[in-house]
């Protein structure tokens, strides 16, 4: 038999490869020393060092699962997925910067590029010299990508685009943009680059959830786009909803390491605090709490962990990713107001981060297909009857 370790009750670390323990073990360590003393006043002041996207490429935590060949580590989705787990455990905003980069803009360059593309932005974005994000959301409804108006027209050597996209991460940090818009009524997906005509990206200011992740819109004012930054080998949602694939299932991961950040810091604080003459961690009402919270990351964790075996194998559904993504968001989200609740009062100082965690994880339920969306994508994949409309 095992020992039992409370803070690994499933045996998570006893399935991982060796490999997939140091890749882990590297993050958890720049982590911990790099981006968590920086996270409170980056929280505060709601703004973003540019620097750490630079230091996440050095690292190696930039586009893991991208071929070694443009700059990535060739690694396991497994491994992409701990690096979530790790930076997430952090903050969810630095997680967004490192899974737009991977995910949304290497992944689909990698997928759908030509080789002349590949070799232009991956190596650049894997060392995190450039920074670029993900247009898809427009203002009316981003639950419904499809009924975007974001439109390319082609013109001699390539195409305009006209249109503004909304809620972006890293936008106004950005180098390139991989914009969806629609050609002939079919979406394409364009890489837009810093300095063409007509774009732009202006911030976001004033949100209550991610503040150390910058947010802005995309303007395109009739940019003109050559025809060599035209991704040739996709058409239609399929091209998004590919990159969102893999986006959905780091987040899985990502948010279960918020959730163990809440678990272990209310069962720490729960150990120390003394109330009628002992520590609440000694009262029943606590204990469930602590054990519910151990529960659902255990089963959170284990079922990340087989969507990224099948995603390795090439063999995995969307509906899967789906329910990961939508279960471990709204458990991680319920986990970190229970722990800001057992800090009492103190459970609102930044000081303490149980706080930040859950305001960050309502975006994390919202993003990358909300709650309820990924309900009725899983809804429409058992009855054959789709409830969007
Ligand atoms: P639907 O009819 O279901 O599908 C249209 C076409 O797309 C294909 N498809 C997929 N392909 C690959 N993977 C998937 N997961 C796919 N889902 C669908 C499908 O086969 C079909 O292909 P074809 O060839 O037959 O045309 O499309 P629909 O318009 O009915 O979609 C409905 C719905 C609700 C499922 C979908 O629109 C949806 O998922 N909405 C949520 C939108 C969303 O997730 N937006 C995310 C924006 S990006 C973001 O939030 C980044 S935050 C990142 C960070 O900071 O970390
Ligand atoms: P809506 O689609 O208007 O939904 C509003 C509510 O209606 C939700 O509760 C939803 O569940 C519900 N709803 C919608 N349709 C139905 C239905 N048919 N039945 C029942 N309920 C329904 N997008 C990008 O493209 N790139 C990014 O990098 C990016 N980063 C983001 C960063 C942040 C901080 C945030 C907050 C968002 C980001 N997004 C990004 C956008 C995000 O994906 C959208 O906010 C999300 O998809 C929801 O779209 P919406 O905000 O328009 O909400």
């Amino acid at each position: 038999t095992l020992t039992f370790d409370w803070t690994d009750p499933l045996f998570l670390n006893e399935q991982l490869t060796e490999e997939e323990r140091m890749i882990r073990d590297a993050a958890r360590g720049y982590c911990d020393s790099k981006l968590m003393p920086r996270v409170i006043k980056a929280n505060r002041e709601e703004s973003f060092d540019r620097a750490i996207m630079t230091e996440l490429g050095e690292q190696g935590l930039l586009g893991a699962t991208v071929a070694e060949e443009y700059g990535g580590a060739g690694a396991s989705h497994v491994a992409y997925g701990l690096i979530a787990r790790e930076v997430e455990r952090v903050d969810s905003g630095y997680r967004s910067a490192m899974s737009v980069q991977s995910s949304l803009v290497m992944y689909p360059i990698e997928a759908f590029g030509d080789e002349a593309q590949k070799k232009k932005y991956l190596p650049k974005l894997a060392t995190g010299e450039m920074v670029g994000c993900f247009g898809l959301t427009e203002t009316d409804g981003g639950s419904d990508p499809g009924a975007m108006r974001t439109v390319a027209r082609p013109v001699d050597g390539g195409y305009r685009l006209n249109g503004s996209k909304m809620w972006i991460t890293n936008s106004p940090i950005a180098d390139i943009a991989v914009v969806w818009g629609k050609l002939d009524g079919i979406i394409r997906g364009f890489i837009v680059e810093r300095g063409m005509d007509g774009f732009s990206t202006p911030k976001i200011d004033g949100k209550l959830s991610l503040r150390a992740s910058v947010t802005g819109e995309i303007v395109l004012d009739d940019v003109f786009v050559p025809e060599e930054n035209l991704l040739p080998n996709v058409k239609g949602l399929k091209g998004p909803f590919s990159c969102l694939n893999k986006a959905r299932y780091g987040i899985a991961w990502g948010s279960m390491g918020a959730a163990e950040f809440c678990w272990h810091a209310a069962r720490d604080y729960a150990m120390e605090r003394i109330v009628f003459g002992k520590p609440i961690a000694g009262t029943q009402l606590v204990q469930k709490k602590l054990a519910d919270m151990q529960t659902e990351i255990a089963l959170g964790l284990q079922g990340a962990l087989a969507v990224g075996r099948a995603l390795d194998q090439g063999a995995f559904s969307p509906e899967s990713i789906s329910l990961m993504k939508r279960n471990n968001c709204g458990k991680a989200l319920e986990i970190a107001r229970i722990a800001r609740d057992i800090h009492g009062g103190n459970g609102i100082s930044e000081e303490y981060h149980v706080l930040r965690h859950a305001m960050n994880l309502e975006t994390v339920n919202t993003y990358e297909g909300t709650h309820d969306i990924h309900a009725l994508i899983l809804g429409r994949a058992m009855t054959g009857i789709q409830a969007f409309q």
